[in-house]
């Protein structure tokens, strides 16, 4: 039976993959993001296989968030699935260099962002006694690296928030399950460079970095168990990249 999934984020990279894989699958969609323009794109070209409805809100937005998803269309009202995938990073300087506004809106949009979507849909969810949350983390919030900082946090924040959902959800069959991806090739560095292509695509350069399409591939596997079985958490890299290990250096 086609069930209704609701992505944030889905113009671009995982989202815009995500969409693809359950649209595939002759699933309902509730696509969000801030650019309208290929929202519509997108569900031009996926309508004959799903049906599809446009949410254009900014995550960061908690009226409109809230607006939005609690007057879906009666076809999309119930939502199986939803995605929190929105999110992004910005720079790569030390925390003692970084810009403070780029900190708030990493926060507001990687943590506020994904808990406001959230809480409007998670009543439904219950009520039903049916559904799935599933919440795009990154393997930066549990291995540091240099220039993470406020991006790496708010990912560790997405992990604990997914773990202390799923206790809240115990004794319902509501489920929820967080993925954690390393590296993959999206807009993601064209977005933390701020739109310097070249110092995004020096990221990937010869780096071998899963796709889009790997992690819509996880988005999948988890949604797509048995009722009994909850995927609580899936990390997933590509080869050529590992944790660090720790550092000593003099100073
Ligand atoms: P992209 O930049 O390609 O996509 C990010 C998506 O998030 C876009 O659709 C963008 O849409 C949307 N978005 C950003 N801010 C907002 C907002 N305020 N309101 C609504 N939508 C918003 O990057 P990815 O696909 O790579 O990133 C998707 C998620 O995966 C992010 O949470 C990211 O942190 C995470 N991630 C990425 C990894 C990578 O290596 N690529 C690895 C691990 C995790 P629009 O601009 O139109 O609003
Ligand atoms: C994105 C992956 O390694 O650039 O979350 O932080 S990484």
């Amino acid at each position: 039976m086609a069930r209704t999934v609701l992505i944030t984020g889905a113009s671009s990279g995982f989202g815009e993959a995500i969409a693809r894989h359950f649209a595939a699958k002759g699933d309902r969609l509730v696509l969000n993001a801030r650019r309208l323009e290929r929202l519509k794109k997108l569900k031009a070209e996926l309508e004959s296989s799903a049906e599809i409805h446009l949410v254009p809100f900014d995550v960061r937005d908690r009226q409109a968030v809230t607006q939005a998803l609690t007057n879906l269309p009666a076809d999309f009202a119930e939502v199986d699935i939803l995605v929190n995938n929105a999110g992004l990073a910005l720079g790569l300087e030390p925390a003692h260099k970084t810009d403070l506004d780029d900190w708030d809106c990493m926060i507001d949009t990687n943590c506020k962002g994904l808990v406001y979507c959230t809480r409007a849909l998670l009543p439904g969810m219950v009520a039903r006694n049916r559904g799935h949350v599933v919440n795009i983390a990154s393997t930066a919030g549990t291995y540091a690296y240099p220039g993470a900082n406020v991006y790496g946090a708010s990912k560790s924040f997405v992990i604990q928030f997914s773990a202390n959902l799923r206790s809240d959800l115990l004794g319902t069959k509501v489920r929820v399950s967080c993925i954690a991806p390393g590296m993959a090739e999206t807009e993601f560095s064209l977005v933390r460079f701020k739109q310097d292509a070249e110092k995004a695509a020096a990221v990937y350069a010869g780096k071998s970095a899963m796709t889009a399409s790997d992690i819509a591939h996880a988005v999948i596997y988890a949604t797509d168990q048995p009722e009994h079985l909850n995927i609580n958490y899936i990390e997933l890299m590509p080869v050529t990249q590992a944790p660090g290990g720790l550092k000593v250096v003099p100073v």
